[in-house]
């Protein structure tokens, strides 16, 4: 890549420097002596943009010409971090840009603090999509990546009195050099109205969809580099305006509200991300989000895209959509509708075309995360689309009937229409029935949905079913995030893990090596040191030197059981106040959490909330001072993670197993030389296989056993009854010492978990507790502790998302690199 493109700035420290100021000047319109910190960062965003901008024309014009295969990624969530760092290490311009900016006197780093991340998505949904089209680009595969651009994204978390409160996300407040507004490709999006049928000339039934509102869809496009290959892949997120903005005459008579009603509500469509990770929620305007995004993004595909005059028949050999998760599937029925509408297709040839083009992703395995449109509301919202459902799921039962005569119970269970509580489409079983193949996202979990989730349609298709296990890109999560350590690894085997992570295996013979093991644990410190300065200067909290980091960050849900690590905190520090545990007998750690509740969430806010009147009375207790710390700090994100992940030792991967789909974080945790504290849950189950029992902190019961304890009836009563340590702990919170002597304030809390604990925290607790006594046992050994760390990362080059990319290719997409 050392050669630049023509019509790109030069790959010099000068050329940088002259690059650098023109957008300075020219564009921000100031001078270097006047220039705020943000007009420096958006001048070096510009700059940045101006190198990728050649390798991005290139790219289209290569694809285009190469009628490639494209790859179109359906997601509502895109959790993309900073774009500041990756667009340089992409392009290979950190060093010149360092160097560059030094010379105006400026520091690089201040320019990459200033950027805010555009934080499009909830959580591990949402980041996994940022990873796909990163490593689709660096493996030089065409895709688009289709979403939308929300105004305002994930909320800002603060604290006030140890509570959640949410605040808006204004991420576009001071600039957004990261897109490019194409309003003049604008998409028109219709809503509600009614159908009719008639009959044309030959003698064929047409419908017809009157609709009576509609939006515009404005395209924003933003650049995925590959890393250090030339390709540059478009992201499309799409904003939603008013077709009429602006009514003058209401205006002049007066009335302001009244002239931009029609633009409000327009915008409303993509105002906000909805701030829910498991649960459907916002109803109407969710499901309005989901079709905009999805008819403005089919359109851009089939209208922009392919050339003039294209045979729609051919559809497939040009594109594959892929469902993230079930928020896109209504662009199952919306191409049916295009097809047969809109081009004549019959109904047989339009089905033939879509199934061919849609696959479908499960990210989930909790019920309530499982959508069910009423069709009531889509019948209002799309009334057409409801006909074409009702249309796929009348074959689709007939078919059914075929393959199992007389089990009219099984064509009930299997119906995409289900009747309770209220009629309704249940998008899961839309898309599987459309898809041609359907995953999950690690093998127990694909293994769970076709055995729990989807068993009578694994039963009928039993190939359409596979798995693809998800995986993080090495470029943001280990190269960007880590880069001590990227330095020791590259200078045992090279750098070309960075595009091939198996090559990580090399590192294990380095297991033995004192040098090695040396250099890897000062990489280690220094993350710590990092992440101390940081959470000083960003928290107020100060990280004690020489801890055991413990590290549990996701997103706040009963099923990944925060309360289990929470317990165990409340636990030691039971045993400290009894005089059963001597202070000094605690190995020194800090607790460390992260995590943002969807604000409608009760139960995930209370948790909140004793989290941090815990930290709050522990961290002040004398007696714990040196030995135990909990931080609890705000609003963990991605740039968050990126800094804690590297400075952590001990990753917290403990939901009741069978509830985690995947995780993606445990995986990025191991890549970065953290042992898992973790059940046989999700991904834990093949990062555990990889790295190695005697690596890796195994508790908990298994997927079946849970099982079995729900079908003996789980009583959490007794645990609590018949387990000292755990009834310690809980009446020590409800002691009051937590709250001020309120000793009903967390009571949700603790009667949730004695008398229901659908997630069975108390059930593992005694395994989770000598699971971390195994912890510290093997942390007392430093130079064991960091032989395993090594391991994690040596092993866990299977977990790049360029192999789950790969996976993808070959079972689901069936295309290949341009290369
Ligand atoms: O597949 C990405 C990610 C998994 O790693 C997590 O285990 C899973 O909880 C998450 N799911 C969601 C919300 N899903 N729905 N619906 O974020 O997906």
């Amino acid at each position: 890549l050392a050669l630049a493109p023509v019509g790109s700035p030069p790959h010099s420290v000068d050329g940088f420097v002259a690059a650098f100021l023109a957008e300075l000047n020219t564009k921000q319109g100031v001078a270097l002596s006047h220039s705020s910190t943000n007009a420096q960062y958006l001048a070096l965003a510009g700059t940045v943009r101006q190198y990728l901008m050649a390798r991005w024309l290139e790219t289209s014009r290569k694809t285009h010409e190469a009628k490639a295969k494209t790859v179109g990624y359906l997601s509502a969530e895109y959790l993309l971090g900073r774009q500041l760092g990756n667009a340089l290490m992409a392009s290979d311009l950190n060093e010149i840009a360092e160097k560059g900016l030094a010379q105006c006197g400026i520091d690089l780093t201040t320019l990459r603090n200033q950027e805010v991340e555009p934080g499009l998505g909830n959580g591990g949904l949402g980041r996994l999509a940022a990873c796909f089209i990163d490593s689709l680009a660096t493996m030089d595969v065409p895709c688009i990546g289709y979403g939308i651009r929300y105004e305002y994204g994930i909320f800002r978390q603060t604290f006030v009195d140890g509570r959640q409160v949410e605040q808006p996300d204004t991420w576009l407040a001071l600039g957004s050099p990261w897109e490019f507004p194409h309003p003049d490709e604008s998409v028109q999006v219709n809503f509600g109205g009614y159908t009719e049928k008639s009959v044309d000339a030959d003698g064929r039934e047409k419908t017809t969809w009157v609709p009576s509102w509609n939006v515009l869809g404005v395209p924003y496009n933003y650049m995925v580099p590959g890393y250090l290959n030339g390709r540059v892949n478009p992201l499309r997120l799409w904003s939603a305006q008013a077709t009429k903005a602006f009514d003058l005459s209401i205006f002049n008579a007066g009335d302001y509200a009244e002239a931009v009603r029609a633009q409000t509500f327009a915008e409303n469509i993509s105002k906000v991300l909805y701030p829910e990770d498991s649960t459907p929620q916002g109803k109407e305007l969710r499901l309005q989000q989901q079709y905009f995004f999805v008819a403005c993004s089919l359109r851009d595909f089939l209208d922009h895209e392919l050339e003039e005059g294209f045979d729609l028949h051919d559809l497939p050999s040009r594109i594959i959509f892929q469902l993230n998760d079930t928020h896109p599937v209504i662009a199952v029925p919306e191409l049916m509708r295009i097809l047969m509408d809109e081009r004549g297709f019959d109904w047989e040839e339009a089905w033939e075309v879509t199934h061919q083009c849609f696959a479908y992703t499960c990210h989930t395995l909790l019920p309530e995360a499982l959508e069910v449109w009423s069709t009531d509301l889509l019948g209002r919202l799309l009334p057409r689309h409801l006909e074409i459902i009702y249309g796929i799921n009348d074959r689709f039962l007939a078919e059914v009937r075929e393959a199992f005569p007389g089990d009219e119970l099984r064509a009930g269970r299997m119906s995409i229409i289900t009747e309770y509580p209220e009629r309704g489409v249940r998008m899961a079983y839309l898309a599987t029935v459309a898809a041609t193949k359907v995953n999950g996202v690690a093998e127990l979990h694909s293994q769970l949905l076709r055995d729990k989730v989807l068993p009578d349609f694994s039963a009928l298709w039993p190939e359409r079913f596979t798995n693809v296990t998800n995986g993080v890109t090495p470029r943001r999560f280990l190269k960007m995030a880590n880069p001590k350590l990227s330095d020791v690894i590259c200078d045992a085997i090279g750098s070309g893990w960075v595009t091939d992570l198996e090559r990580l295996k090399e590192l294990e013979t380095y297991a033995l090596d004192d040098d090695f093991l040396a250099a890897f644990r000062e990489a280690k410190d220094w993350n710590k040191r990092r992440l101390t300065t940081l959470l000083r200067n960003r928290d107020g909290i100060d990280l004690p030197d020489g801890h055991l980091l413990d590290v549990m960050v996701k997103r706040l849900h009963e099923y990944k059981r925060q309360t289990l690590k929470l317990l165990h905190v409340v636990s030691l520090y039971e045993q400290v106040l009894s005089g059963k545990l001597a202070p000094a007998d605690l190995t020194p750690r800090t607790v460390v959490f992260g995590a943002k509740a969807a604000p409608g969430y009760r139960m995930a806010k209370d948790i909140i909330h004793l989290i941090n009147r815990v930290a709050r009375t522990v961290n002040a207790d004398p007696c714990l001072e040196g030995r135990l710390k909990v931080a609890f700090p705000a609003n963990y994100n991605v740039t968050l993670a990126e800094k804690l992940i590297p400075a952590a030792d001990l990753s917290e991967q403990i939901s009741l197993a069978g509830m985690e789909a995947s995780g993606t974080g445990n995986m990025k945790f191991a890549l970065n030389g953290a042992l898992t504290i973790g059940t046989d849950d999700g991904a834990n189950v093949e990062i555990r296989r990889l790295v190695g029992d005697e690596h890796f902190f195994l508790f908990g019961m298994s997927e079946p056993e849970v099982a079995a304890l729900g079908a003996r009836g789980y009583d959490p009563g007794a645990y609590y009854q018949g387990n000292a340590a755990i009834r310690a702990a809980i009446d020590l919170i409800n002691s009051g010492i937590f709250s001020d002597g309120d000793r009903g304030m967390f009571e949700s809390v603790t009667m949730s978990l004695t008398h229901h604990d659908r997630f069975m925290a108390l059930a593992d607790f005694e395994s989770y507790v000598a699971a971390q006594a195994r912890v510290e046992e093997r942390y007392a050994d430093q130079e064991s502790w960091t032989r395993s760390a090594v391991l994690n990362v040596a092993r866990s080059g299977y977990f790049s998302s360029d192999r789950s990319m790969r996976d993808y290719l070959r079972r689901i997409w069936h295309t290949q690199p341009m290369l």
